[in-house]
């Protein structure tokens, strides 16, 4: 991988205050996309890094939800536009939509203030809390905490085979739309038409359920994600580390008991090689068996018993959810196996990283090393793209995708290192 080559995607999808996701297939700011573009910023531009973080909290809602997407005005190239979840605005005045995505932000700000420490991480505390206790007060008010997700975009694997059965009791749409993702990417590598129409029927009900208490508890669409809730409970505890380091005992202490009251919730339904499983809550709690991403992000549970760790360790590093190219999205033993397709099969750079992450924290040093060098050899098969075929490498989905040049960037070899210093970023070994 050539640092300068990440670092032009990364400058290419700059719009100044944030960073766009691909440009034209992706001209907006998203939640837990601008969470790993901060630390691909990190090695460029100390102060754009914080800057990253600092646009995706202050589109805050009066709710405290970050939305997946806060729209930037103007730009046309994306279906659907704000109008489609009615008049929600930011904080600073951005059109917003109804729903949310992984809580990324708090993991990515503590990596973020141990390599790069700034200040300005004090700003953000407040914001991510308020963010952790919407998911778990609002989102979570009938579980117990777990955050419900209530459309599959807010776990950010949209098309995953998990939500199939809970979206096919949704009606879809009537109306002819016109998507516009076709126009980028090969339709075989998108979600079918039949699942957009779906998509959209729950835009219209989050719009006509109106306030954040009723898309809770009245969604036609009511799932619990294992990679949602583990990565709350993570951004819980890193919210509370950094919170802690800068004096912010409130913050600190109250994130650190979000976080045990996850934890508890999801040891109580961890199985014994310590997957958690998705669970249809409009199907009663049925629990849906799809190994995929979902189950790997697990993982990310602070504390984890050892006996999960080496199960799912043992799932990322070498068995069903392993490729040459980094953690596949789904097992290939499973018949809705779509090797090129979305959420139904490729290898994405930031749950590849998000696993490392984890492996890294709980102590597996071999298993994460030899799983990121999967990230980088993506990377060096297909360059910046959105995600691969995990068997070829092939690149799929949009190119000049900034979280897997983010990502490259932060665990580039002499930034990686402990106190590598911004203002000198690697020079390129390689022609
Ligand atoms: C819907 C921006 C986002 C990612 C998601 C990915 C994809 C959007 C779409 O792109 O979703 O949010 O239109 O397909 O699934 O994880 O955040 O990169």
């Amino acid at each position: 991988m050539r640092f300068r080559d990440a670092a032009s995607v990364l400058e290419a999808n700059d719009v100044g205050s944030h960073t766009l996701p691909a440009t034209g297939l992706y001209p907006h700011q998203w939640n837990w996309d601008s969470a790993f573009i901060a630390l691909g910023w990190a090695p460029l531009d100390h102060d754009r890094a914080w800057l990253e973080l600092e646009t995706l909290v202050a589109a805050q809602s009066p709710d405290g939800m970050l939305a997946h997407i806060a729209y930037d005005d103007g730009a046309r190239t994306y279906f659907p536009g704000p109008e489609w979840w009615g008049e929600h605005r930011g904080a600073d005045g951005r059109r917003i939509s109804a729903i949310s995505q992984p809580a990324a932000a708090a993991i990515c700000l503590r990596e973020l203030w141990e390599r790069a420490p700034d200040e300005r991480a004090r700003g953000l505390l407040a914001p991510l809390h308020r963010f952790h206790r919407f998911l778990i007060d609002v989102r979570g008010a009938t579980t117990g905490g777990e955050p419900v997700v209530v459309h599959p975009w807010e776990t950010g694997r949209d098309n995953a085979p998990e939500w199939d059965t809970a979206l096919d009791r949704v009606p879809g749409v009537d109306s002819t739309f016109d998507r516009r993702d076709t126009q980028f990417v090969d339709a075989a590598e998108r979600p079918t038409q039949e699942h957009y129409r779906r998509y959209l029927a729950l835009c219209e009900a989050c719009r006509d359920l109106g306030t954040q208490q009723a898309i809770a508890m009245g969604a036609p669409f009511r799932m619990l994600d294992p990679g949602t809730s583990a990565i709350l409970a993570a951004a819980c505890f890193d919210l509370a580390e950094v919170a802690s380091a800068l004096g912010e005992m409130a913050i600190a202490d109250d994130s650190r008991a979000l976080c045990d009251r996850l934890c508890s919730a999801l040891d109580a339904r961890r199985d014994s090689g310590g997957r958690l499983w998705a669970l249809d809550l409009v199907a009663g709690g049925e629990e849906e068996r799809t190994l995929g991403a979902g189950v790997a992000l697990g993982l990310l549970q602070p504390g984890l018993a050892d006996a999960s760790v080496d199960g799912l360790a043992a799932l990322v590093a070498h068995g069903d959810l392993s490729s040459s190219y980094g953690v596949r999205s789904l097992a290939p033993t499973d018949p809705r196996l779509e090797q090129r397709n979305y959420w139904r099969g490729p290898s994405w750079a930031n749950v590849t990283w998000l696993c490392t992450l984890a492996l890294r924290r709980h102590g597996r040093l071999d298993a994460s090393e030899l799983v990121l060098d999967r990230m980088r050899s993506a990377v060096d098969s297909a360059g910046f793209r959105e995600y691969v075929d995990p068997d070829t490498g092939e690149g799929l989905g949009a190119r000049g995708f900034a979280w897997t040049a983010a990502l490259a960037l932060w665990e580039h070899e002499g930034w990686n290192n402990a106190g590598a210093d911004a203002s000198t970023p690697p020079v390129d070994t390689q022609p």
